[in-house]
């Protein structure tokens, strides 16, 4: 095991996987691509636009006449619906599966790309009848069951923008969203299963519409998947099996410009009201489309994909059903918790479906490492040959335990940095082509410019940190933010201007390769040296008694911040109190040197993390400054604070 290694030293040769000799032979894309990109950006993109099928095919490929405001194949015309269902179809693949939904309690129900162009056309019929038009909005706050990806789609086939809130989110958030967006419809359930149990959805809609400023809404669409109990409003609310169960299967698909308004998700900042980021139609689908093709290097007639991620985020939409569907692809989509029945389930579901490239978020991988190593052993995973990790910058030792224990040493690892703004990937290792460093996102892909500057926006050398900044237009960005184009301008343009600012700390190793360090808000000023929060925390999960830390920087009168971190346990190792504590303090101090030494280490036995498993250092911010905790409204679990601050004085050691 590692004790005395720096994170320059992760980079040393022998932590570099080349490609596999098959795989680089038959990758969806070469080393040429970036190249070809380099020659002639627009041209490139104009190549993968050509993936879709347009009813009028585009003549204009950028216009950035009016930066940032961009248009992406304006005069071209297409339906993204269409392009993710009906035409496999057309091409005879109506029996390929689209869909292997698993359901928590372990119902199963496969979902043929035939059934699935029935079932959207079903549902776009419906929403024609309840008054939905082109260019109205579409609440959708469902748990993962096949209905949430034929409601986004029907939303799609109709040119209705859908606003998909995450089912874990409260009334309130729900309710400011259906505001902001002027949702005329919401699409939800009865409940679904978490954890064991049915847990109730409509509840919370129903609370919402009592709320000023949702009057927009004119119905609710409420599908059955629990059979529990459920209060009812004649008129306003309807059952989906009854509205969408009778109607004709068949519905034309009408082109909307490719600039037409394809989706609103809302991110929650980290003041103020969350932001809707607006995606289009043309743009975003191509890049969704070309990037799955090749960071997965999806080969759609023998691929099995399975995204671990929940719909109601951003990664749901690009890689569960816009880019899979575009591809053509069979994928899995689970609906619950990966404890549930059991701490293997995942890798039950692996072995079950033969899933071949798995996508997923290294707050999961920390986990299955803290459950132990003979949990996945149990399980044959040697279907998989690719696998994908998203979220949060993933450290190098959760790294080479994903590859190792998960993917049996052969599996490449694609590290993606991309944003729910970015639309699609945009940083990632491509697995064919090259020489993965664990823990580095590495190459903007080809067709993305995007590099490291300092406060003054100079362009930083290799070897050096500073703020990630993507510096040309892409076609799956962002359009501005629903409402407030202003908003879009300062939050994303003015800092650096001229570049997109990704509000992420990165830096270039030696051979220019980029590390993702966290966010920008999240960067510690430790008696004058700039410390990342994500480089302290991959130094403690590094020690073998370590599964998860999370490190913020609190005020301190004499070195401006100290370091604070929250450590979780590897199941296996004991905590001997003191002991552990200055061992953990010197593993860190020999790592990174002494002055990322923590000042207090506490161990814990949950972080707070958002639905979407990224850790929320604010409030580790609030506990380690003792102040009253902020908004705890989007934690997964809203008890693991209590649980924390109950721990606070004994697990503590202090200089
Ligand atoms: C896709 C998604 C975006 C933020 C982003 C960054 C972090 C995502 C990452 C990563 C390091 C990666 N992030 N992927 N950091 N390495 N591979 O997560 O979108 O929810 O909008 O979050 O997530 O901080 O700025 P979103």
């Amino acid at each position: 095991m590692r004790t005395n290694e720096s994170l320059a030293n992760l980079l040393r040769e022998e932590r570099r996987f080349n490609p596999p000799a098959e795989l680089a032979g038959t990758a969806n894309i070469t080393a040429e691509a970036y190249e070809k990109a380099r020659a002639d950006r627009l041209g490139f993109w104009a190549e993968q636009g050509r993936r879709l099928s347009w009813q009028t095919e585009p003549t204009q490929t950028l216009d950035w006449s009016n930066p940032p405001f961009a248009k992406w194949f304006a005069d071209g015309r297409l339906n993204v619906a269409y392009n993710c269902v009906d035409r496999h179809v057309e091409a005879g693949l109506g029996d390929r599966v689209a869909l292997h939904f698993e359901g928590e309690p372990g119902d199963a129900r496969p979902v043929t790309y035939a059934q699935l162009k029935d079932e959207v056309c079903q549902a776009a019929n419906a929403l024609t009848e309840l008054g939905i038009t082109a260019g109205d909005r579409v609440a959708i706050y469902l748990p993962m069951i096949p209905e949430a990806v034929v409601a986004m789609l029907a939303c799609a086939r109709i040119g209705a923008a859908h606003s998909v809130v995450f089912g874990g989110f409260s009334a309130d958030a729900l309710a400011t969203r259906i505001e902001d967006a002027g949702a005329k419809l919401v699409i939800t359930a009865d409940g679904g299963y978490r954890r064991g149990k049915p847990t109730a959805l409509k509840p919370a809609v129903d609370e919402a519409l009592t709320r000023p400023g949702t009057d927009s809404v004119l119905h609710q669409l409420v599908v059955r998947r629990t059979g529990q109990e459920t209060a009812w409003q004649d008129g306003r609310d309807l059952w989906w099996h009854e509205v969408v169960g009778r109607q004709p299967v068949e519905h034309e698909p009408e082109a909307f410009e490719a600039e037409h308004p394809l989706f609103i998700l809302y991110t929650s900042g980290t003041t103020g009201k969350p932001k809707g980021i607006l995606h289009t139609s043309g743009g975003y689908l191509t890049q969704t489309s070309f990037t799955h093709h090749t960071v997965f290097d999806l080969k759609p007639e023998s691929d099995v994909y399975w995204c671990t991620a929940d719909i109601g985020w951003v990664t749901g939409h690009s890689y569960i059903v816009y880019g899979p569907l575009s591809n053509g692809a069979t994928q899995v989509i689970y609906e619950g918790t990966p404890d549930t029945p059991h701490q293997g389930r995942f890798w039950e579901i692996v072995q079950k479906y033969q899933v071949s490239i798995l996508y997923t978020a290294p707050t999961a991988i920390r986990t299955f490492m803290k459950w132990g190593d003979d949990i996945p052993a149990k399980f044959d995973l040697s279907s998989l040959r690719i696998l994908g990790s998203v979220g949060e910058p993933i450290n190098p030792e959760a790294w080479v335990w994903y590859q190792r224990h998960i993917g049996g040493g052969r599996c490449p690892v694609v590290d993606t940095w991309w944003q729910t703004e970015t639309g699609a990937i945009m940083i990632s290792p491509l697995p064919g082509v090259t020489t993965t460093k664990p823990g580095s996102a590495q190459t903007p892909l080809p067709g993305i410019a995007a590099t490291v500057v300092d406060d003054e926006a100079r362009e930083v050398p290799d070897g050096a940190g500073g703020y990630l900044v993507l510096t040309e237009p892409w076609p799956s960005m962002l359009r501005t933010v629903w409402g407030d184009d202003q908003r879009f301008l300062d939050t994303y343009w003015s800092r650096f201007p001229g570049q997109y600012f990704a509000g992420d700390g990165a830096k270039k190793d030696d051979d220019g390769d980029i590390w993702l360090l966290g966010r920008v808000d999240d960067v510690m000023l430790v008696s004058g040296h700039n410390i990342s929060t994500a480089e302290v925390e991959s130094a403690l999960v590094s020690h073998p008694k370590v599964a998860e830390a999370a490190v913020v920087g609190a005020t301190d009168a004499t070195t401006g911040q100290a370091i604070v971190t929250f450590v979780i346990l590897r199941n296996n190792a004991e905590d001997d109190g003191d002991e552990l504590i200055g061992e953990l303090r010197d593993h860190v101090a020999r790592t990174l040197g002494p002055i990322a030494k923590p000042k207090r280490i506490l161990t814990v036995a949950e972080l707070p993390k958002t639905r979407s498993g990224k850790i929320m250092r604010r409030l580790l911010r609030d506990v380690a400054e003792k102040r009253e905790l902020g908004d705890v409204t989007t934690l997964t679990d809203s008890t693991v604070m209590d649980l924390i601050q109950s721990t606070l004085p004994s697990a503590s050691a202090e200089d």
